[in-house]
């Protein structure tokens, strides 16, 4: 079987420290899919990932046939089957949002160019580094000759969050709890959707029959959760992002269940929601069985979810604003 080769930037922060492992153990692409893992960092890190690379090594993981190290973007992404574009800057102390989304954005710039030139032309990209969402739109947008639906923004985490508040509070197990889609940015104007969300074959509002805790306590929950694991642990989420970044991968491989959804950030070109075109924008999807990615046509969209969708469309469009320059 070719080897696929899997890039992951930002490979020495803790997101990567827990997705590598799991990369090299074929939670990604199957137990019988050999690896070539490429790991990207800025210079400074090159020693660290020297560690790194010694611990993927001393795991024995049969199925990874090589490890690179690189901090040059085109060596990087040569041949590249998948990349998971993690590194990013964190946001310093009275550094505003603006900031934050001009320093990041210039990472993605040239990783979208090299990509867009040393990539395979089917490559899978996607986004975790923070602010996704717009990130990502702006590898997208440096990456002309590579489909945009290739290009994608993480909100699984998000997703999977809210799966796990909607199971714990109705008290089935998690496995019973289908359809839950986060529609926009992955940031604190996202939003969770309990309107189409199922407990089996029942739609969860039905069963549950409390909407004023679904539209405040669990709608804030979801939002703040990212918060709420940085006061208990001192440290960002990782071990569920990393989970997470590899459930987004792999829903896009396989065929979605008839009746069941994942989140992603995906180019709202031609989406059936009315939402603008060109932002990068988290919808209910589904894989066909050709492996065709598909935004879900046929949500109900309330007047709640309506206005919330509203306002996530807006700050991403501002976003965009932000960053013109860059684009
Ligand atoms: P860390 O700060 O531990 O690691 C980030 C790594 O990226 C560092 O090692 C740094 O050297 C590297 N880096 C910076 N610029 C780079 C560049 N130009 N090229 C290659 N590497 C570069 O952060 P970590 O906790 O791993 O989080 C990584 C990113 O994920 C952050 O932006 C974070 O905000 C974001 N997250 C996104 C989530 C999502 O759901 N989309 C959830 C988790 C996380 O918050």
């Amino acid at each position: 079987m070719r080897l696929k080769k899997v890039v992951v930037t930002g490979a020495a922060g803790n997101i990567a420290y827990s997705l590598l492992f799991r990369i090299a153990n074929g939670d990604l692409l199957g137990k019988n899919q050999p690896i070539s893992l490429t790991l990207l960092e800025i210079p400074s890190f090159k020693e660290v990932l020297k560690g790194v690379v010694m611990e993927l090594n001393d795991c024995g993981f049969e199925l990874l046939k090589e490890i690179k190290i690189s901090v040059d973007l085109n060596e990087a992404f040569e041949g590249a089957d998948y990349c998971l574009l993690v590194g990013a800057k964190p946001r310093s102390k009275g550094m505003e949002r603006k900031d934050l989304l001009k320093e990041n954005g210039k990472i993605f710039v040239p990783q979208g160019k090299a990509i867009n030139a040393k990539a395979n032309k089917n490559v899978k990209v996607l986004v975790v580094g923070n602010p996704c969402n717009t990130n990502c739109l702006i590898a997208m947008r440096h990456a002309p000759d590579i489909d945009k639906k290739q290009f994608f923004a993480m909100t699984r985490l998000d997703q999977n969050r809210a799966r796990y508040q909607l199971a714990k509070k109705a008290n089935v197990p998690i496995g019973d709890i289908s359809n839950v889609a986060i529609w926009g940015n992955h940031s604190a104007t996202q939003v969770p959707d309990f309107v189409n969300a199922r407990v089996q074959k029942v739609r969860y509002i039905d069963f549950l029959k409390d909407l004023n805790w679904l539209q405040n306590d669990f709608v804030e929950k979801v939002q703040k959760r990212g918060a709420e694991i940085i006061n208990a642990r001192g440290l960002s989420s990782a071990a569920s992002a990393a989970s997470a970044a590899i459930d987004s991968i792999k829903s896009t491989l396989d065929t979605t269940l008839m009746g069941d959804c994942y989140s992603v950030g995906i180019v709202s070109d031609d989406n059936p929601y009315g939402i603008s075109s060109d932002l990068i924008f988290s919808f209910p999807c589904r894989t066909n069985d050709k492996g065709g990615i598909q935004i879900i046509d046929n949500f109900q969209i309330d007047s709640f979810l309506e206005e919330k969708i509203a306002q996530t469309e807006k700050e991403l469009q501002l976003e965009k604003d932000m960053i013109a320059d860059l684009l």
